[in-house]
């Protein structure tokens, strides 16, 4: 199977600028970009689609170069926006860069026969001056080509949300970044989300007529989900790759969560497994959906791809412990997590000197109403301190008590969980 292929049938091709591409891709190696601007310090799960897509290029032997937006993040892509965005200061794209810099770095090769590059287009745009860049480059755009593009469309029609002139040249400096690669590495293909493809079109457009080079354009769709929702958020808002704003825990959830009308799209999109494989869970998603095997690989395949095997681990048994799973070995912060939404208590650290009866400080909390209650309960089995059955009804409370630091996890039952927080 070819390369175009194998993002055909994954449903990862949008358009494509020639039909010709594949031919030409199947010839040999060709150096491709695909390009970041640092609007924020993480990237989401939005960005995976292209990612994803430079790692199939790149496994299929081609040179991917990842741009790093430090100069057009200084100016903003109004494609598709509805309204003009306020201006990042640059030490704000400066750190975003660094940010989504170290994340990048994670999916690609970078050392090899094809090796990938990083770059930052801050090297070539940021030493630009206006007069050069308004004779060199302004003059090979046609405003009346740009005032039709469909990228600003709603932006020109609807006065009270304008654009300035410093968005409206956006799409220059993205086409100056083509026209830069092609002659720095003979980069001859851009690919992007399909919102990208004004801009892309720009640059071939640039490069053919100051560099004399035929340079080719692809898009990916852009990630819908089948209800109608937006993708990339969930209650408590965007999905970051970061693991310091979305826990690899929630980002497990996350993927664990999508419907049985996604999970087969999301498996090919976002996964390396071969079409036989997803097809197997196709069936399954039909035959038994209440299993979820599709729903769990794709958080197993993308939690592994974007945090490592250690992190998978621990979101695995983190997902368990709602479900009666072992508690020991996980951290209080994905306790704090899973439990999030679980009625909890504060006491104070005082309290673990060892002299009171368990019994006692869970009628105090309110977890019981009566010690009659709470005897009952652990008679029947029925009471669980961080995932211990309580056997004795004269336990007491002390530091072995303690699941972490400051953490104790009670369960009346089999799902009925209560955190008790030392200060
Ligand atoms: C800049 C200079 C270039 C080539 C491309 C660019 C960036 C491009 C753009 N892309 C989007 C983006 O979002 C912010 C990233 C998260 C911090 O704005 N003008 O930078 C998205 N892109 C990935 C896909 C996209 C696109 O990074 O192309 O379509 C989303 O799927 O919106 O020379």
């Amino acid at each position: 199977m070819t390369l175009l292929e194998e993002l055909s049938w994954r449903g990862l091709l949008q358009q494509q600028t020639h039909d010709t591409l594949s031919d030409v891709l199947e010839k040999g190696p060709m150096t491709l970009y695909c390009g970041f601007d640092p609007t924020a310090d993480s990237l989401h799960v939005g960005s995976l689609v292209p990612i994803i897509g430079l790692m199939h290029f790149q496994r299929a032997g081609h040179k991917p170069i990842v741009l790093v937006g430090g100069g057009t993040g200084l100016i903003g892509d109004p494609s598709f926006k509805a309204a003009e965005r306020s201006l990042l200061t640059k030490e704000q794209v400066d750190e975003n860069a660094t940010g989504i810099r170290a994340q990048l770095d994670r999916f690609l090769d970078f050392e090899g026969k094809n090796a990938a590059i990083m770059r930052n287009n801050i090297d070539w745009l940021g030493s630009l001056s206006f007069i050069d860049f308004l004779r060199d480059v302004g003059k090979h755009f046609s405003v009346n080509v740009m005032l039709g593009k469909e990228s600003v469309r709603q932006r020109l029609e609807d006065r009270d949300h304008g654009i300035s002139f410093t968005e409206f040249t956006y799409s220059l400096l993205q086409a100056y970044d083509f026209m830069q690669l092609n002659g720095e590495y003979g980069c001859q293909l851009q690919i992007g989300g399909s919102d990208q493809w004004g801009n892309i079109v720009a640059g071939m457009d640039l490069t053919r007529r100051v560099n004399s080079a035929e340079t080719y354009g692809l898009t990916l769709p852009l990630v819908t989900k089948s209800d109608g929702t937006k993708f990339g958020k969930s209650e408590s808002g965007n999905i970051w790759l970061d693991p310091t704003r979305t826990s690899p825990y929630k980002f497990y959830q996350f993927w664990l969560n999508q419907s049985d009308a996604d999970a087969a799209k999301y498996l090919k999109y976002f996964t390396f497994l071969t079409q036989e494989m997803i097809a197997e869970y196709e069936t399954q998603i039909v035959e038994e959906p209440h299993k979820r095997a599709a729903q769990r690989r794709l958080a197993e395949e993308l939690t592994g791809m974007v945090h490592g095997e250690a992190a998978l681990e621990n979101a695995i048994k983190a997902s368990q412990a709602m479900f009666g799973g072992d508690l020991q070995g996980l951290d209080e912060a994905t306790l704090g997590d899973v439990f999030s939404e679980v009625p909890s208590s504060t006491l104070d650290k005082g309290i673990l000197a060892g002299d009171r009866l368990l019994l006692e400080v869970l009628v105090d909390t309110g977890i019981f109403t009566s010690k009659g209650e709470g005897r009952r309960l652990i008679k029947n089995g029925g009471l669980y301190l961080n995932s211990q059955r309580v056997e004795d009804e004269a336990a007491t409370l002390s530091r072995d008590s303690l699941l972490t630091e400051g953490l104790a996890v009670v369960r009346k039952g089999k799902k009925n969980y209560h955190l008790l927080r030392f200060q």
